[in-house]
């Protein structure tokens, strides 16, 4: 199965952020992020084998019980390369940064020492707003509301992928507090 693991958007952050992509619609992207999978992934596992399933989530549990929840916020827009020629553009995660990426170097050995291989890049938190430009992409500066929610668990999601985008279906969910 292939997995990812990341966190749910609040329906108010949800509305900034696809009020941002109706102003974006323009732009020649070929897949834009439908609103109900809009998310901060926090590691991207690629394809599990179904038996690690059960002490994958109990890693997880054991990871997030008593981490403690924590406040993220919306940042500026960037892009995958960059923001001048993106074949990603996405939305910026500020606020508690510390925290996250003390979650995610928590969690990572632990993932891996499960035979997991994760990405060695920088962890760059993000909201995945579309992929697959057309052309070359001018982007415009657009001003983002610097909405703030709080982060009270991490979802474990199964991608299927599908011609149309993948679907994401949730599969447990840890709580940090
Ligand atoms: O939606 P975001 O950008 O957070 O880009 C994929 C998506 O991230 C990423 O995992 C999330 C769920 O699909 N992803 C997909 N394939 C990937 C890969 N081979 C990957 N991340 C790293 N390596």
């Amino acid at each position: 199965m292939r997995l990812f693991t990341a966190f749910e958007l609040t329906p108010e952050v949800k509305e900034e952020v696809v009020h941002l992509q109706e102003e974006l619609r323009p732009l020649p992207f070929r897949r834009w992020q439908p609103q109900r999978t809009l998310h901060v992934t926090l590691h991207f596992l690629g394809e599990v084998d179904a038996r690690v399933r059960p002490d994958l989530e109990q890693t997880l549990r054991a990871a997030c019980h008593g981490f403690g929840s924590f406040r993220l916020q919306l940042d500026r827009l960037g892009g995958f390369p960059s923001l001048k020629r993106p074949r990603t553009i996405w939305l910026g995660v500020a606020g508690q940064r510390d925290r996250l990426s003390a979650l995610e170097a928590l969690i990572r050995p632990r993932l891996v020492r499960l035979g997991i291989p994760l990405e060695a890049r920088a962890y760059a938190p993000h909201i995945t707003l579309a992929r697959d430009p057309r052309s070359h992409v001018q982007v415009p500066d657009l001003h983002v509301r610097e909405i703030a929610w709080t982060v009270s668990e991490l979802v474990l999601f199964e991608s299927t992928l599908q011609p149309g985008g993948a679907i994401h279906t949730p599969l447990a969910r840890f709580a940090l507090t």
